[in-house]
């Protein structure tokens, strides 16, 4: 079993890593398109091994023959946003990189699920489904479990409890127009409202959505890396596991949630299918009135898309 991920920079590294030292597969490929750089990470990676006592074993490339036959592919190639840009500049020069580097994970893994981890989410997952010509459950993004985490673990700080006890669900697009769901979200079973003041949650939920952005400007030379490649490799784990796991991802909707033809983040069911399920949570008002802002959003930025 091969998992390869593209783009060795902050989040690639790390999702390498994460993959490597959890033994989700024999091989990881780690590849980018500056010279030395993925083998440089990976041999130091390896060289990490007997150590924290992994057997994956790492391996940088600047091609794509590395990853022949690979189960699953995360991509993380391309721009990263910096203070004062927002994920939507990325547009452009990313739909160049995807294209170059879908093409080759598709000439190479003919039978891989895609995990597209680069920005803007929503659009470059659209820009691997169809350079790919993939079934659209073996192409999805990561953004929900991130959100999802983000928000988690400001209502554990909040409340004072473990971050393992809390359960959240956010929807939408990966932007400032994403839908948390505060009253989808649980601490042990027991619904959040019951456990905080509304301001509180209006807080957390502000918050969450400008989670990246909060990272970014505290970092100013790149966005956050820790938490996205721990999201991503989540996915990866629920597919090579087969363990069907029910996590917020971008998914390719056709009809679900009265909506066609994008990517929006929502719950479906992971395993070694890919997306196997894409799960309805029933929405109020209020809900359906922001996951319209983010598809108007999301849809905004497709027409800017010319393959
Ligand atoms: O929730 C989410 N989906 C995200 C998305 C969370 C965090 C980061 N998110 C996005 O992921 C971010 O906005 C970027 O678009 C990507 C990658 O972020 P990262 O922080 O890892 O960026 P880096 O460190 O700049 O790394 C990008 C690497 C860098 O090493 C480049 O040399 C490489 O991509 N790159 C390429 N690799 C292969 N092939 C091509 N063509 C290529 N072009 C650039």
């Amino acid at each position: 079993m091969k998992v390869s991920v593209i783009g060795a920079g902050h989040v690639g590294e790390n999702t390498a890593r994460r993959i490597a030292e959890k033994e989700l597969a024999e091989e990881v490929a780690l590849v980018d398109i500056v010279e030395g750089m993925p083998q440089g990470k990976s041999l130091d990676m390896w060289e990490s091994a007997p150590v924290e006592g992994f057997d994956t074993h790492l391996l940088g490339a600047n091609g794509y023959e590395e990853t022949a036959g690979s189960a699953v592919t995360v991509i993380t190639a391309g721009l990263a946003r910096k203070p004062g840009m927002s994920r939507d500049d990325l547009l452009a020069k990313n739909t160049e990189i995807i294209t170059e580097v879908v093409e080759n994970v598709v000439k190479h893994s003919p039978d891989t699920k895609i995990i597209m981890v680069t920005n803007p989410l929503d659009v470059m997952a659209y820009v691997a489904l169809k350079v790919s010509e993939f079934d659209s459950n073996h192409v999805m993004g990561m953004a929900g479990i991130l959100d999802t985490a983000r928000f988690r673990s400001f209502v554990a700080l909040e409340l004072g409890v473990s971050v393992r006890d809390i359960q959240a669900m956010v929807l939408g697009g990966h932007g400032d127009t994403m839908v948390p769901l505060p009253r989808y979200a649980t601490v042990a079973g027991i619904p959040l409202p019951d456990l905080l003041a509304q301001e509180k949650i209006d807080a957390i939920v502000e918050r969450t959505r400008g989670g990246g952005g909060e990272i970014v400007s505290l970092l100013k030379s790149g966005s956050a890396y820790y938490a996205p490649s721990s999201a991503a490799t989540e996915m990866v784990e629920a597919i090579v596991k087969d363990n069907k796991r029910i996590l917020p991802c971008a998914a390719w909707l056709t009809g679900e949630y009265g909506l066609n033809d994008l990517y929006m983040g929502v719950p479906v069911k992971l395993g070694k299918d890919g997306i196997e399920e894409i799960l309805e949570v029933k929405l109020n008002d209020e809900e359906k009135t922001m996951l319209e802002k983010s598809v108007e959003h999301v849809r905004s930025n497709l027409a800017k898309v010319s393959l």
